[in-house]
């Protein structure tokens, strides 16, 4: 077996919404020692260091948006590393808010869409993240990833969407905070959406496995992003949009190891980490552990994988 090269690439984005703090992650993860830890895992890492946004207009979006050519800047920059980085490694990007994924789920679509793979995407939020600048009542433009991604109207001057996620390749599981427009919207796509509900229910492994399946018999491109909102507050409280009733540190880990097993997962966001509002780097090491998981860090070996 060929050993995985992940390049890290830090992307300190605190444009896509209006606290402050995000742009910390990245040495956050790196203080918790993220790159030793894949190391230790007999990966090879590159550290790619913090990338910058390029300078660009913007463009003509309604007056509450907050920041838009910033993030513009960084979604044309982030494509771009995206891409490039696809070539040869697994990417691991470092945020920075959500609205990081504009440009690393772009670039990463259209490095699959040059191997004529098709992109599937598993988002791990509270939030669907599925705005437009036009639906988007924050005016945070952290909230809008998804209805970029899927090419929704309304995102001037971001690079064009030449290769859209189709709907059915998406993914969202830990959802308990969906705006009103977002829901109408969600509910006439055929996104898969696993609210906090349906886990109590049915438990996190099933809905994540069907997905798999999905990805493994399509041979698609798995891109991972993975919100810091997603687990519960009490475990994960470096967070700006704490919404109880999250993921546990358990749900968390299964999921991070049933992708290791499907060897599916080709790019990795690791976003919304505030360190400002962290209590002892808590938040940044569990983040850290939980890209460990998802590399294959395992208390035991298993078996078989559960997709055989
Ligand atoms: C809300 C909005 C959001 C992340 C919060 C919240 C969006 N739907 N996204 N945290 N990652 O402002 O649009
Ligand atoms: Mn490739
Ligand atoms: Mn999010
Ligand atoms: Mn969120």
């Amino acid at each position: 077996m060929t050993t995985t090269h992940c390049r890290l690439i830090g992307a300190p984005v605190d444009s896509g919404r209006r606290g402050r703090g995000c742009l910390m992650g990245p040495d956050a993860m790196r203080t918790a020692r993220l790159a030793e830890a894949l190391r230790d895992l007999g990966l090879s890492v590159t550290d790619m260091g913090n990338i910058s946004p390029d300078d660009v207009p913007g463009g003509d979006v309604p007056a509450h948006i907050h920041a838009y050519p910033e993030t513009a800047g960084w979604t044309h920059a982030l494509s771009r590393v995206a891409r490039a980085a696809m070539a040869d490694s697994l990417p691991i990007f470092l945020g920075g808010d959500h609205s990081l994924s504009l440009g690393s789920v772009h670039g990463v679509a259209e490095h699959a869409a040059s191997e004529g793979r098709p992109q599937f995407v598993l988002w791990l939020d509270a939030h669907s993240d599925f705005h437009t600048p036009d639906t988007s009542s924050s005016g945070n433009m952290h909230g809008t990833p998804l209805g970029y991604l899927t090419g929704r109207p309304g995102f001037p001057g971001l690079p064009a969407v030449t290769n859209p996620i189709a709907q059915k390749n998406i993914c969202i599981i830990g959802l308990r905070s969906v705006d009103a427009a977002e829901k109408e919207a969600l509910q006439a796509s055929e996104i898969r959406r696993h609210d906090m509900r349906d886990i109590d229910e049915n438990g996190i492994a099933k809905p994540l496995e069907a997905f798999l399946q999905e990805v493994s018999r399509a041979n698609g491109a798995l891109h991972v992003s993975l919100d810091v909102d997603f687990l519960d507050p009490m475990v994960a409280p470096a967070v700006g949009t704490t919404v109880p009733g999250g993921a546990t540190v358990r749900e968390a880990h299964l999921v991070m190891e049933m992708l290791h097993d499907s060897e599916l997962m080709t790019s990795l966001d690791l976003v919304e980490l505030n360190p400002a509002l962290d209590e002892r780097g808590r938040t940044a090491q569990l983040m850290v552990d939980l890209a460990a998981s998802a590399l294959g860090r395992r208390v035991f070996d298993r078996p078989t994988t559960r997709l055989l």
